[in-house]
């Protein structure tokens, strides 16, 4: 076992032969390991490893739940001493409180500060990277999937839930002819999302029909819900009945890509869609036993998250609301910005028309999607069954698919 004291403020040369923990002064912990196989020391701020003290009085390990530092944070609690024991192949800090912590190397691996562990975990964990496409990278893209084996494999379930992360959409094939096809999808990945329309709804020409999208006429390209704060994740479209009219097929655009391309190629339109809010809104009731309803969301058509990456596209023109809670001087430069958006995003728009059986499944934060105008007939009349699954339940299962065994 190697050890090596130090004091506050003071700097230690590193030994060239040994794997060795310093205090590089007060606020950080540094472990310089033999071999190639940590080419930089790791660094660790002292605060976070006594937050993150593993100790059973600080840490319940089965909950997985931090019994410490509840009404404050440990920013006083210095750390006097550390050591790199070789042999267990942990370090230890001896704490000014007489407070001991140990920590496995790999458990410290794996939680390097480094940009690049970083971004291993947001990657392979967090979420997969997106993959933006453009209409002429569709064939590529296209991931298709047989019903059945979605059920009953959970290496195509996987594959499934990984298309929708980073291709955003997929089409999966041989769906029985049953209402119930979408609840078992949903039920497969978690669970279904109810909203003001219901656990399942119907996509038909109905008479009084409650929703523009419950009638023959096209559908502009559009994401279910923007009047939503909680918006549908991801959207599963069965057709059960395709119509045999011309019209009733799908159309379907990358709204990141068409985002990304606003921010590199209009940046100014860019700032005023991520920034300018739309009231977004639906109002009424859907069906006899269904409750009435007042749905107002307020928020941009683009969307970014803390890293500035775009996370949610708001757009349907058959739900916005002409009340415009913004400044006067806001409106002009909004439609310039919009129409751009609408333009590009009509331009990028792919066409497919699905076949009974088929199950037409995308990111709803993500794909704006649309219809061309259908006609039915007495013998023919179509019929697609919709659900809802939101991403916090897609996302946990492919967790726990890629990392069945993951423990922390
Ligand atoms: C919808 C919708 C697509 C279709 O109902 O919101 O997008 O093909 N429908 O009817
Ligand atoms: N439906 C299909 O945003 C919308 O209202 C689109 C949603 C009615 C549940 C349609
Ligand atoms: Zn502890
Ligand atoms: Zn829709």
């Amino acid at each position: 076992m190697l050890t090596c004291r130090h004091w506050i403020g003071q700097l230690r040369r590193w030994s060239s032969t040994s794997s060795r923990a310093l205090l590089t002064d007060q606020n950080y912990v540094e472990l310089r390991l033999d071999g190639k196989e940590v080419a930089k020391p790791l660094k660790y701020p002292t605060v976070w490893l006594r937050d993150n003290c593993q100790c059973p009085e600080c840490f319940h390990a089965f909950t997985r739940a931090r019994k410490s530092h509840w009404e404050q944070g440990p920013l006083n609690v210095k750390a006097e001493s550390v050591i790199y024991n070789e042999q267990s192949q942990k370090l230890e800090v001896q704490w000014e409180d007489r407070h001991k912590s140990s920590f496995a190397l790999e458990w410290l691996k794996e939680r390097d500060f480094s940009e690049e562990t970083r971004n291993k975990y947001l990657h392979n964990v967090y979420k997969p990277l997106a993959q933006l496409w453009s209409k002429k990278e569709f064939q590529q893209v296209r991931n298709e999937f047989q019903y059945e084996d979605i059920l009953q494999k959970d290496e195509v379930l996987k594959s499934w839930l990984e298309a929708l992360a980073v291709q955003g959409f997929a089409i999966l094939k041989q769906a029985p002819n049953d209402m119930n096809v979408v609840r078992h999808l949903a039920n497969r990945i978690g669970y279904i999302k109810k909203t003001t329309y219901g656990d399942i709804f119907e996509v038909k020409s109905k008479p009084n029909a409650g929703n523009y999208a419950y009638k023959m006429v096209p559908l502009p390209l559009h994401t279910d819900m923007p009047y939503y704060e909680y918006k549908a994740g991801i959207n599963i479209l069965h057709t059960l009945v395709q119509s045999s009219s011309v019209g009733g097929a799908n159309t379907l655009t990358d709204g990141f890509y068409i985002a990304d391309q606003m921010r590199q190629l209009y940046p100014d339109y860019f700032n005023v869609l991520k920034s300018i809010p739309v009231n977004w809104y639906d109002i009424g009731h859907d069906g006899d036993a269904k409750q009435p309803f007042h749905s107002l969301w307020r928020a941009p058509v683009i969307c970014l998250d803390v890293d500035n990456q775009i996370t949610r596209i708001n757009q349907n023109t058959t739900k916005r609301d002409s009340r415009f809670s913004v400044p006067l001087d806001q409106v002009q430069k909004w439609y310039e910005a919009y129409n751009k958006f609408l333009e590009l995003a009509s331009a990028e728009a792919v066409e497919f028309k699905t076949e009974a059986g088929d199950v037409f499944v995308f990111n709803n934060l993500r794909m704006l999607h649309g219809r061309t105008a259908y006609e039915d007939s007495t013998e023919n009349k179509r019929h697609l069954v919709g659900a809802y699954v939101d991403w916090d339940i897609i996302y946990s299962k492919l967790r726990t698919l890629k990392f069945p065994n993951a423990q922390d």
